[in-house]
């Protein structure tokens, strides 16, 4: 108890509207096999963090949440996200020593794909004759690197990719992963980078079937999604290094919103990001100090420097608190 929300009520309440969100959800599809793909991951990372050979496992999340209209759903609400964060940032911490479980929305940007536009995929390869396909000599070096990279961290067991398309399929799968993490203590570090729906349509409220124009104007009620960052911190993975992100699009509200978060929800840091210029610069609010990072000629993207930053704060974490005794 102790910790109140806007409201002024006390923790016990979000855990119960936490409770009411995930017994009203729709079941989740393959929850077991979801649930021993992590647990096999964790398994097998856990001995390699062990054995020194990793720093930590990070979970990190990538892409928007949608919120369903209608329980056989055609129409849903989402959000601008492309993934591009969680998939950059994906690329940085396999390169810095992590184990990644990379929760993503379907369909948005994955890991070593970035370098590869959609729309012009087919334009990187040529057919040579009637059996063989060529990559184009002028996308050569870039295929090369992200196909290498890509397979090492497959190969090498780095990198455990759960879709995700739904805020109730986000939401449970984030708890199974970090209630699963938990076990790492200190050494699992959560890397909230998901634009994730503030307000849903809670699922015993929601019309089964497809809602018909010929009612006239539509009104919805949406309720507001639990704050699940508290129970995270709070009951999932307590001991886990946290950080979280706050997007805003006015540069004034910014800061002060960061900071509210970060007190709120006792998180290790919050990456502050303006929407239009978020792949250009962030602001990380962490050890009481405001850091600000910019994508430069040296780093051509924001996430290596962001990541650089991170992990150093992990490892000082992870440490303290093994000193302590307290991991
Ligand atoms: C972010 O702020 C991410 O950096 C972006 C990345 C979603 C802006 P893209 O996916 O964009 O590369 O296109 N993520 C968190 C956004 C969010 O919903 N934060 C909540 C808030 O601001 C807190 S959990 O209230």
């Amino acid at each position: 108890m102790g910790e109140k929300n806007e409201q002024g009520s006390d923790f016990v309440t979000l855990d119960v509207n936490a409770q009411t969100f995930f017994s009203s959800a729709p079941p989740l599809k393959d929850e077991s096999d979801i649930a021993k793909k992590v647990k096999d991951f964790i398994a097998q990372n856990g001995e390699a963090i062990e054995r020194r050979r990793l720093i930590g496992i990070v979970c990190v999340t990538s892409g928007g949440t949608t919120v369903p209209l209608e329980q056989r759903c055609v129409r849903f609400i989402d959000n601008f996200s492309s993934g591009h964060r969680g998939a950059t940032s994906t690329e940085y911490f396999v390169k810095a020593g992590y184990a990644v479980i990379f929760l993503h929305r379907r369909g948005t940007c994955q890991p070593y794909f970035r370098d590869i536009p959609e729309d012009s995929f087919m334009e990187y390869f040529e057919l040579n004759d009637e059996l063989t396909v060529n990559v184009r000599q002028a996308h050569m070096e870039v295929m090369k690197s992200s196909i290498g990279n890509y397979h090492a961290s497959v190969r090498g067991g780095l990198l455990l990719k759960l879709p995700f398309t739904t805020i109730f399929e986000y939401l449970q799968i984030l708890r199974i992963v970090a209630t699963s993490m938990d076990s790492l203590g200190p050494r699992g570090m959560f890397y909230l980078a998901a634009a994730v729906s503030d307000f849903y349509v809670p699922w015993m409220s929601m019309v089964e079937h497809k809602i018909q124009s010929s009612s006239g104007h539509l009104n919805v009620s949406l309720a507001p999604v639990p704050k699940m960052l508290s129970v995270l911190r709070n009951e999932w993975a307590p001991r886990a290094f946290c950080i979280s992100f706050k997007l805003e699009t006015d540069t004034e509200i910014l800061l002060e919103k960061a900071e509210m978060a970060l007190n709120k929800y006792k998180m290790h840091a919050v990456v502050a990001n303006e929407l239009l210029t978020r792949k250009e610069q962030v602001i990380v609010l962490i050890s009481g100090k405001k850091i600000t990072i910019r994508r430069t000629e040296e780093f051509r993207d924001v996430e290596d420097p962001l990541i650089d930053l991170l992990v150093q704060n992990h490892l000082e974490f992870a440490k303290q608190l093994q000193s302590n005794g307290s991991a």
